[in-house]
């Protein structure tokens, strides 16, 4: 106790600490940070205290603090000093993008930054193998060690390390300079060239700092955990495979033992086997051992059983231990049946999952490791079995998770849209496919390799060129070298590429033949219109590619998680579109055998710079918001995909409500209750509304809600059990006569040219859609919706500028005579919203949007007066003055609404037509 307790004491943890490092040559490059961070400070003396009774062996620590960042390149540098720069203190991970990507400026800073950290390696180090390991940096990295070149590496998604013990002076008394030089420009040779998403720059994952002996498993095979584990498992059996290389830098040839151990989950010992071998100095020399476990524990969805392999290098002589790896085993086998779809372990499983992109609202891609494992928990939560990685490698968190969730997993490198036709592209894609394969080889969630997506929706040349057929077999050429790479590497996992939905260019380029599973990426009912087209698209691939294994790899629809309907439309934006989208593709999913699996696109929303729509620079398919809220449709998910009890009420994902009441005083809205139990009752305030059958997951009830706040609790019975959930939906009752004593106006927000609800947490308002006026209510006169050829149902899906409400702005009527409200005489505050959507500048279509249709671009010439009950508010109101194009323009008119006149905003057209995007009015006393 006394110990423990001088143990808490700070100083003399830090001195016992550097005595302890010193005395064992264990790595504490990161003291300084450590010392402020008690807690686990202490852990790391136990730790070190443990260490002491053992042989030092391969240790692996982040040098993720204390790093200093320049936005630029810096001419000269490293090998001149840079004085008088502006570094900036940072942490890792980091990327230079994470607001640039979402500012109204379009585009995003890519171009190079420089990283610089000190790090201490004492003398003692010297016989050691020291290795800088970096998990990723986009897009390329030049590693600079005391101002010398150790590695250059290009690809933003894979790992990379370089041995570093050429550069360090080991002497005490000077410290290591690290350089890194990171760039994130367009590269012609590197893949992603474009694609729908952002590619954040910067060295976005962790650091380490790596020391083993100098006799060590494989450090050098392209930072690989340099041991492999291959399997051949059934029910009765598995056969485990190790095989690997270890090299000898030291200065005499070796006589060396690899013991390897498998353990189960508790530590128990299952398997050992055991090899002398001997390895010349300077030399690198292979070695395999074959084991075997009767009776193993499968690794499924339902039962991520993994056990872990030690694999320990001794020198044969002394027994001295030189080094240990550790990897995760779980043990399956698996297969593809273009007619029946996947089996995992013998038995067959549909695969449905979604994809995922690594990024977060406000930190970009440079994740701690925490969020990257909490989405793969929020997908398992989902109910999910399957994740597509799209479109590139991520976080090591990720398979990880993968792993211990039991979550199958299809990794891929960044081949995007097109390629180049120079071999150095074609070498860059073989080291990523190679790198991506070797790094992640022993995790037994994978069990797909793929290299393209969507690879010729945006081909080089024009149609019918030979340019254009030479591109298409040079495409088909790369897909076959990576593919064969692939099975060269890994005969086991099953190879695919994902396409958009052109299926005569996948087929008659051959591309289509090349992998063993052809991914589709299908939006019908999203970018082309029938969402029933959708099924006759999958018969024509059970058809045409009848041996060929198919997995639905994108199907996806935007939804900004406060937009809602109650007559959802495709292209709205709405959760409540996304919902009848995804209702309809689950379906049609579970009842076709031939899919072997689905990913929905996409889990969260992510960055994607370049897009416009109602968020822009946001990619809404998720199932869950940028900060990983619930949408709508990932109750409905989990209540088809859990196995465990699930109930939720889909009205907690739309509490602020507002509507007219009926003669009881009530408002009649949709809500739906998400469940796997076969009928779930709903109460609203403890009166119950019904009880209904579930059908796909879910039950419609339309409720009958009152003024204020409103507790609805579901319930669902099954087998004795009960479960139940609840939500509070505070609802605002509009009057249709807005004197009513009863209900006496306060506010309202309307959003013109608009039939969806908008939620405005942030003020916790509502906006809800136009409607025409009547005698003693409120309405626009006149006009009509503005609307934009194309997609967009209603409105424009442009950036529009200077608000963070772009789709009240998005939305509009036009030729309007007048806005009017019957409310009570009082003061009031109106304020209006304009945006001038037409606009001369050019909107860039959206590669995935398949439609022949794109929005068009004009230009106005508009001036209109607006009056407010009679007074002039706004003269000549148009592009010449405040309606820049695509810029909102809001003005709060203070009104004395007198003598029962209520309050009339009229428009005047000198010129063209007047405009309207929205209206508030508060009533103030
Ligand atoms: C696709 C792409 C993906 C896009 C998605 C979309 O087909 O593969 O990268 O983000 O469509 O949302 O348009």
């Amino acid at each position: 106790m006394k110990t423990w307790d001088r143990l808490k004491n700070l100083q003399f943890c830090l001195k016992y600490l550097t005595l302890l490092s010193r005395s064992y040559n264990i790595a504490i490059p990161e003291i300084n940070t450590i010392v402020m961070m008690k807690k686990y400070l202490l852990a790391l003396v136990c730790l070190l205290i443990f260490a002491a009774g053992h042989a030092q062996i391969r240790n692996k620590q982040t040098i993720n603090t204390g790093w200093e960042f320049y936005k630029g390149d810096i001419a000269g540098y490293p090998a001149t000093a840079a004085s008088g720069l502006d570094w900036q203190k940072i942490s890792l991970p980091h990327t230079w993008n994470t607001t640039d990507v979402s500012d109204e400026e379009p585009g995003y800073y890519r171009g190079t930054g420089w990283y610089h950290k000190t790090i201490y390696i004492p003398s003692a180090w010297k016989n050691k193998a020291l290795y800088l390991y970096f998990d990723g940096a986009n897009q390329t990295a030049e590693v600079y060690v005391n101002g010398q070149l150790a590695g250059k590496h290009s690809g933003g998604y894979t790992a990379f390390s370089f041995k570093i013990n050429n550069y360090i002076n080991f002497n005490d008394s000077i410290a290591t300079q690290i350089d890194v030089k990171v760039n994130n420009s367009y590269d012609d040779n590197i893949p992603p060239l474009n694609a729908d998403f952002t590619f954040y720059g910067g060295i976005y994952r962790d650091v380490y700092l790596v020391t083993a002996h100098p006799v060590h498993f494989n450090m050098d095979d392209h930072a690989s955990p340099g041991i492999r584990i291959n399997t051949t498992v059934d029910s009765l059996q598995a056969g485990i495979h190790i095989s690997g290389s270890i090299s000898n830098t030291s200065a005499q040839k070796r006589q060396l033992k690899i013991v390897n151990q498998v353990f189960m989950a508790d530590g128990t010992l299952v398997s050992q086997a055991q090899k002398v071998i001997a390895v010349n100095k300077g030399d690198s020399t292979s070695f395999n051992l074959e084991q075997s476990i009767k009776n193993p524990r499968l690794w499924s969805p339902d039962d991520a059983y993994l056990y872990h392999v030690v694999s320990t290098l001794y020198d044969a002589k002394s027994g001295e231990q030189l080094d240990e790896v550790s990897n995760p085993l779980g043990l399956r086998w698996f297969r593809f049946s273009a007619s029946e779809g996947f089996f995992l372990n013998g038995k067959h499983i549909k695969l449905i999952g979604a994809n995922r992109h690594q990024d977060y609202k406000a930190i970009g891609n440079a994740l701690p490791e925490e969020l990257n494992t909490r989405d793969m928990e929020l997908l398992k939560n989902m109910g999910a079995n399957f994740i597509r990685i799209s479109h590139y490698p991520q976080d090591p968190a990720v398979l990880q998770a993968c792993d211990r969730l039991g979550i199958l997993a299809s990794e891929e490198i960044p081949i995007v849209n097109r390629i180049t036709e120079t071999p150095e592209f074609t070498h860059n894609c073989e080291q990523m496919q190679l790198e991506m394969i070797r790094q992640n080889y022993n995790h037994p969630s994978v069990i797909i390799w793929a290299y393209m997506n969507e690879v010729l929706i945006q081909p080089r040349y024009n149609d019918n060129t030979p340019e254009r057929k030479l591109y298409y077999n040079h495409v088909v050429a790369l897909a076959k070298t990576l593919d064969s790479l692939t099975h060269q590497e890994d005969p086991e996992r099953y190879t695919m590429i994902s396409c958009h939905g052109d299926f005569d260019r996948y087929f008659d380029t051959g591309l289509a033949k090349v992998p063993q599973i052809v991914g589709w990426n299908l939006y019908y009912g999203w970018y082309a219109k029938n969402i029933t087209d959708l099924d006759v698209f999958l018969e024509r691939h059970h058809t045409q590619l009848a041996d060929k294994p198919m997995i639905l790899t994108e199907f996806g629809a935007d939804a900004d998680s406060r937009l809602r309907s109650l007559n959802p439309q495709r292209f709205d934006k709405t959760v409540d579109y996304q919902l009848l989208y995804h209702q309809y593709y689950l379906k049609t999913i579970q009842k076709l055998p031939y899919v072997a699996g689905a990913a929905i696109w996409c889990l969260v929303d992510f960055s994607s710079e370049q897009r416009q729509e109602a968020t822009p620079h946001v990619n809404t398919k998720g199932m869950l918001s940028s900060t990983r809220e619930p949408k709508e449709t990932y109750f409905f998910y989990q209540a088809n995909l859990l196995k465990t009890p699930f109930i939720r009420i889909g009205a907690a994902t739309w509490k602020m409500r507002e509507g007219t009441p009926d003669a009881q005083g009530e408002c009649m809205q949709p809500v739906s209750v998400y469940s796997n139990f076969p009928s779930v009752s709903l109460y609203n305030n403890g009166v119950k509304i019904k009880s209904a059958d579930t059908e796909n997951g879910f039950a419609a009830f339309n409720v009958p809600f009152v003024a204020g706040a409103n507790q609805l609790r579901a319930l669902a019975v099954k087998g004795g059990q009960t479960i139940e959930d609840n939500t509070v939906v505070d609802f605002k009752m509009q009057p249709a006569d807005l004197k009513s004593a009863t209900m006496p106006f306060s506010s309202i927000n309307v959003s013109l040219g608009d039939s969806r609800y908008f939620m405005d947490d942030n003020l916790h308002q509502l906006w809800v859609p136009e409607q025409p006026y009547t005698p003693g209510s409120w309405g626009y006169v006149g006009g009509e919706v503005f609307e934009t050829p194309g997609n967009v149902p209603y409105g424009s899906g442009r950036d529009i500028l200077g608000t963070e409400y772009d789709a009240i702005y998005q939305t509009q009527r036009v030729g309007l005579s007048a806005f009017k409200l019957d409310v009570p005489d009082g003061q009031y505050e109106i304020t209006l919203h304009f945006a001038e959507l037409l606009s001369p500048a050019t909107d860039k279509p959206l590669v995935y949007n398949l439609s022949t249709q794109q929005q068009s671009a004009a230009s106005s010439n508009r001036s209109f007066d607006v009056w407010v009950n009679g007074n002039l508010a706004i003269k000549d109101l148009g592009t010449q003055n405040y309606l820049t194009p695509l810029h909102a323009y809001a003005t709060k008119i203070i009104a004395d609404v007198k003598n029962g006149q209520g309050i009339t905003v009229s428009f005047k057209a000198n010129t063209g037509q007047a405009i309207l995007n929205g209206i508030q009015v508060k009533k103030v006393y």
